[in-house]
């Protein structure tokens, strides 16, 4: 059994579609093993990002991040990180395959619906920035 980090970002909860995307893990064998709607605070949006933060896009990033609340969860399943990869569909949700979560529920690179770790080294760190173990079962 494999663990990701999932965030459903401010555009898709102002959106409406918290059930729907929740329901795109389930439906496809991934587990919610702890979920939670927080609003983050600058400081806890740039950590969180801090791979990111030379990035010309850091600030408007940062921005985005902190709009309204999010959704974090851990996923669980086999294959968990690459799975929920696969879900989400490519950053620019114009790239973006048809049927997965940002080609249907994102409108562009900046409100993309949804963040999902992108390897398992990076999953377990991510996970503990918001969880601690007795939250995930
Ligand atoms: P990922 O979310 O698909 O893993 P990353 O490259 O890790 O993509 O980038 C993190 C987030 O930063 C993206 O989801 C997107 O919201 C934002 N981002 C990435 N590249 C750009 C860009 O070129 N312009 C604006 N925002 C970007």
């Amino acid at each position: 059994m494999e663990r990701t980090l999932s965030i459903i970002k401010p555009d898709a909860v102002a959106k409406g579609v918290i059930g729907k995307i929740l329901d795109r893990f389930e439906s496809n064998g991934l587990k919610i093993a702890a979920t939670r709607k927080i609003q983050l605070s600058r400081a806890e949006a740039e950590a969180f990002y801090a791979v990111h933060s030379e990035r010309p896009f850091f600030n408007d990033l940062v921005d985005f991040m902190i709009s309204g609340p999010v959704v974090v969860s851990v996923l669980e399943g086999e294959n968990a990180m690459q799975k929920n990869r696969d879900l989400m569909g490519a950053t620019n949700p114009k790239e973006a395959e048809v049927g997965t979560i940002r080609a249907d529920f994102a409108q562009n690179i900046d409100a993309n619906a949804v963040h999902g770790s992108d390897s398992v080294e990076n999953a377990a760190i991510e996970i503990a920035f918001f969880f601690s173990e007795r939250e995930i079962s």
